[in-house]
């Protein structure tokens, strides 16, 4: 983990080959092969990701926005003056813009994501727009430990805020630790505010990740392409397909990239075998019932404030207090 507070700006740790070497090694030699959905995300994944938000089959972005826009001044009213706000997976810090302009008086913003160079240019940015906003980005993977936050612990009026529905990658179990996790770093009299997926018609859902133009299906195939460059990989993207469908017994869409043919693939010098229908299972998005959600956050220290929910009730967002 890399904060603000140390002096030379360092490659980003979290995202290290030799850690993600590990990791790919390690989930393709499992029986049903595996591969973490953060290493989605590198430069041309982040881009691909962007252009799924703005595709019309995926409502994910688009409901959440449409919720935040209209319902922004409740939030911001009830989060009160002077925040200090933590976010989890800030991307290029486009969501928390919205926010720091709705809120009174915003005190502190803590960043923090695991990619390096986007997270420090928006901050650089961040401090140019708020000039009275103390910007303190933090690199890292928020899975593991975490780093101190000075800054964010230092304040008494803690907001954490996790939008687009990120929740969705985590397991069940994934999901209860982190939210505990949240619960006692904010300390009584925090908050969240949190964007979470619902659960909706299986077609709605199919749809979404499975874009008529494509481009889920790329930024699933862009994992191998990942692979191929930073650990000389030889995947054969043509003999991979996409393929994104609905669990139901465990409410989670699931994507997999499927072997066409029989074959052998090579990384790092480390040979795989593939039979022809095989599946990689790259990612899971669970989604949430208003009821599930409500359980969760109280077992995990919270209490429900208010929530807001789009005229279909695709999409959630939900402002808890511990
Ligand atoms: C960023 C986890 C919310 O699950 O909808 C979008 C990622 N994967 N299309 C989601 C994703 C394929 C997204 N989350």
């Amino acid at each position: 983990m890399i904060t603000q507070s140390n002096a030379v700006p360092r490659q980003d740790l979290a995202t290290s080959d030799d850690e993600f070497l590990e990791d790919v090694l390690d989930g393709l030699s499992q029986r049903q092969k595996t591969l973490p959905c953060k290493y989605f995300y590198d430069e041309r994944g982040s881009q691909l990701f962007d252009d799924i938000c703005q595709t019309e089959d995926y409502y994910v972005t688009r409901t959440e926005r449409a919720i935040m826009e209209r319902y922004i001044p409740e939030m911001a009213a009830l989060v009160g003056p002077g925040a200090s706000i933590l976010e989890f997976g800030s991307g290029v810090g486009e969501k928390i813009r919205r926010l720091l302009t709705s809120l009174e008086a915003p005190h502190s913003y803590t960043p923090m994501d695991i990619s390096y160079e986007p997270l420090m240019a928006s901050a650089e940015q961040l401090r140019q727009e708020f000039p009275s906003l103390t910007v303190d980005p933090v690199c890292g993977d928020y899975l593991q430990p975490w780093p101190s936050m000075p800054v964010f612990l230092r304040s008494s009026q803690r907001l954490v805020y996790f939008p687009g529905s990120t929740l969705s990658n985590f397991t069940p179990e994934q999901a209860s630790d982190f939210l505990s996790r949240i619960a006692k770093l904010l300390g009584s009299g925090g908050g969240l505010l949190i964007g979470v997926d619902l659960i909706k018609p299986i077609e709605v859902l199919h749809d979404a990740y499975n874009d008529r133009e494509g481009v889920t299906a790329e930024f699933n195939k862009n994992v191998l392409s990942r692979i191929n460059q930073a650990l000389d990989g030889n995947f054969n993207l043509e003999s991979f397909e996409h393929n994104a469908f609905f669990n139901e017994q465990h409410n989670r869409i699931e994507m997999h990239l499927c072997s066409q043919v029989d074959q052998r693939v090579e990384i790092a010098g480390q040979e795989f075998r593939f039979s022809q229908g095989e599946s990689i299972h790259t990612e899971n998005s669970y989604k949430y019932s208003t009821q599930h959600l409500h359980q969760l956050f109280s077992r995990t220290g919270y209490r429900v404030v208010d929530f807001w929910t789009d005229p279909n009730q695709y999409f959630s967002v939900h402002y808890c207090t511990v």
